[in-house]
């Protein structure tokens, strides 16, 4: 595998056009698109959460930083997309309401495009009813809420109960993600399954859907 080291600090320091360029470099000496979400955009960001938490980084380098991977999804989600020619599944996904993080969102959609399901991507701020008309028009069989607050984690509480009202809670597989999210507080609100990150998320995904 080529080094990734230009592709993780482009990211770092927030240097979109140096992120993209190295992204685009890797993909034409071989990099599978999903190796660059796993090895390069993920430690990347696990970085620059590290340095935030340490006082060291502020909002405006996460937001940068956040840029840079936004570019990156440009260049990879076509790429990503096309890998299967039958879709394996349809997947609803969306940032619940009252939280705009969404790097994680989007990795967890990269890797299940990558995987060969269709996603649809609600983005973030995602109220339940925009959850249920999203299932209900994609007939998806799955829909993943992230959440990366403690304070918008009920969110996902609240739109498990308006699936559940809504009659569609038999009809999809609730899956759960974020980095405040556990399994125990997935079984508690009667989600289906958690993802610990992007790839388990690939995993349980298929497992879900019986594949
Ligand atoms: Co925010 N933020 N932030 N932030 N931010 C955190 C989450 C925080 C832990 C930082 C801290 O204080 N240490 C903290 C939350 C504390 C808490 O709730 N206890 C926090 C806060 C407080 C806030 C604000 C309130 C700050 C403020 O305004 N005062 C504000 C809230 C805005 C809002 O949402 N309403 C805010 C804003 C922002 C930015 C906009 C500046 C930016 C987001 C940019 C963006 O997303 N477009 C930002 C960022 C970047 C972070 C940190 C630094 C990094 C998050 C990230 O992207 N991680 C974060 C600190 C940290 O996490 N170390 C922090 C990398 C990403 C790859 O990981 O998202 O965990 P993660 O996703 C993983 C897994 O969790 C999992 O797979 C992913 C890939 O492996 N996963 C799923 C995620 N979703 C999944 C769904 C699934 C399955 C798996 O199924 C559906």
């Amino acid at each position: 595998m080529p080094d990734l080291t230009s592709l993780r600090e482009g990211i770092v320091t927030g240097n979109a056009a140096a992120a993209v360029s190295a992204a685009r470099s890797a993909l034409s000496k071989g990099v599978a698109p999903v190796d660059l979400v796993t090895e390069g955009i993920s430690p990347a960001m696990a970085e620059v959460g590290r340095l935030f938490e340490e006082g060291e980084y502020f909002v405006p380098e996460l937001l940068v930083a956040a840029r840079a991977t936004k570019e990156i999804f440009q260049v990879l989600r076509p790429l990503l997309a096309q890998t299967g020619a039958k879709p394996r599944g349809r997947v609803v996904l969306g940032t619940v309401q009252g939280d705009l993080h969404d790097i994680g969102k989007n990795l967890v959609a990269a890797m299940l495009e990558g995987g060969g399901f269709e996603v649809t991507d609600l983005g973030v701020g995602v109220s339940p009813e925009k959850f249920i008309a999203a299932v209900q028009n994609s007939r998806a069989q799955i829909v993943g809420l992230s959440a990366l607050l403690t304070t918008t984690m009920p969110a996902m509480k609240t739109a498990v109960d308006a699936f559940r009202s809504a009659g569609i809670r038999d009809t999809v597989k609730v899956m759960v993600g974020g980095a405040p999210v556990t399994r125990n507080y997935a079984e508690a609100i009667g989600a289906d399954g958690y993802g610990e990150n992007a790839a388990a998320s690939l995993e349980l995904a298929l497992r879900l859907i019986g594949g």
